[in-house]
């Protein structure tokens, strides 16, 4: 007898799950060699994986909830991450990668610009339609089956933003046509002057007209910047 699943069923279902969890299923991506992701043990390539992430608001409260959120111990959102994600992952057959790992990095944005048409902005984030700015990666589940299509590209908000105000808003001056100056960011957040980036969140971000009702909230915001600066002193030190 023939299969009836197609590669939509499987992937609503898998959308589906994810939902459930509280976070936002994102697009599918087809894998190939460029991808760098490793064949199952036995034997099976990486044939598809689905983005999984926060759109918006959406996402952050399932974390809010969770175990790891108060355990006091490091790395409370990559833990979640790996928990959630990873079980999830498990029981379809599959299995997870994550944003944090490496390096190498796996490359969530060039997945990202495939799996939902998403172009880069000119800060390096990735910007969608409908809630700009406002959304990342938290993983992705990686099958041996086929899980559909990949997404058409879309069109990038960016390409009539005439004033670009992203790029002049950062008062550390750390955009420039030559990129994205991490020292000079890391500078200011350290000093007395960057407090309003620690409080209210990455100022350049925090320009873009696009997708305003999907800006994070105080707590999110706060608790990202937080992990932000760790990471900073982390990679750049
Ligand atoms: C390393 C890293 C950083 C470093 C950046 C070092 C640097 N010199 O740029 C630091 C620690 C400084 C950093 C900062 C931030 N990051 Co960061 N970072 C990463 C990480 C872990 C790896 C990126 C990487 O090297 N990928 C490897 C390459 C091979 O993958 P790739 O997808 O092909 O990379 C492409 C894009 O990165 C793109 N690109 C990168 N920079 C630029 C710049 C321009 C102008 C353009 C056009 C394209 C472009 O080109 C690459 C080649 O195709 C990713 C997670 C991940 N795994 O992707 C998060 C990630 C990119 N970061 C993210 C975020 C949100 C941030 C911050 C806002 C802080 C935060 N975490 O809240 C700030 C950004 C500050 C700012 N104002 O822009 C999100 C972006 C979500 C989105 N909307 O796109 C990611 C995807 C993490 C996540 N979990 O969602 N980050
Ligand atoms: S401010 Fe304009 S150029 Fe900058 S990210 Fe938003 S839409 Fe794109
Ligand atoms: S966090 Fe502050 S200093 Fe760093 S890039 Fe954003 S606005 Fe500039």
């Amino acid at each position: 007898m023939r299969d009836s699943v197609t590669p939509n069923d499987r992937r609503a279902v898998l959308a589906a799950a994810v939902a459930a969890a509280g976070l936002a299923p994102r697009g599918v991506v087809r894998l190939g060699p460029d991808d760098g992701v490793e064949a199952f043990a036995d034997g099976r390539p990486a044939a598809a994986a689905l983005l999984v992430g926060w759109r918006g608001r959406i996402g952050w409260d399932a974390f809010a909830a969770s175990p790891e959120r108060r355990d006091g111990r490091p790395d409370p959102l990559d833990r979640w991450s790996v928990r959630v994600i990873g079980a999830i992952a498990a029981a379809f057959g599959g299995r997870a990668v994550f944003p944090f790992e490496g390096p190498p990095h796996r490359p969530f944005q060039r997945w990202a610009a495939r799996a939902e048409g998403l172009a880069s902005s000119p800060l390096g984030l990735s910007i969608d339609g409908e809630v700009g700015l406002w959304h990342g990666f938290r993983g992705a589940i990686v099958t041996a089956e086929d899980l559909g299509g990949e997404a058409s590209p879309q069109a990038s908000p960016c390409e009539t933003c005439a004033s670009r105000p992203c790029l002049s808003a950062c008062p550390a001056g750390a955009f420039s046509a030559t990129g994205y100056d991490v020292a000079a960011c890391r500078g200011f957040l350290e000093s007395h002057a960057g407090g309003l980036c620690r409080t209210d969140g990455c100022r350049a971000r925090d320009a873009c007209p696009v997708g305003r009702r999907h800006r994070y909230g105080p707590e999110q915001i706060r608790f990202l910047m937080r992990a932000f600066r760790a990471s900073l002193l982390e990679t750049t030190s």
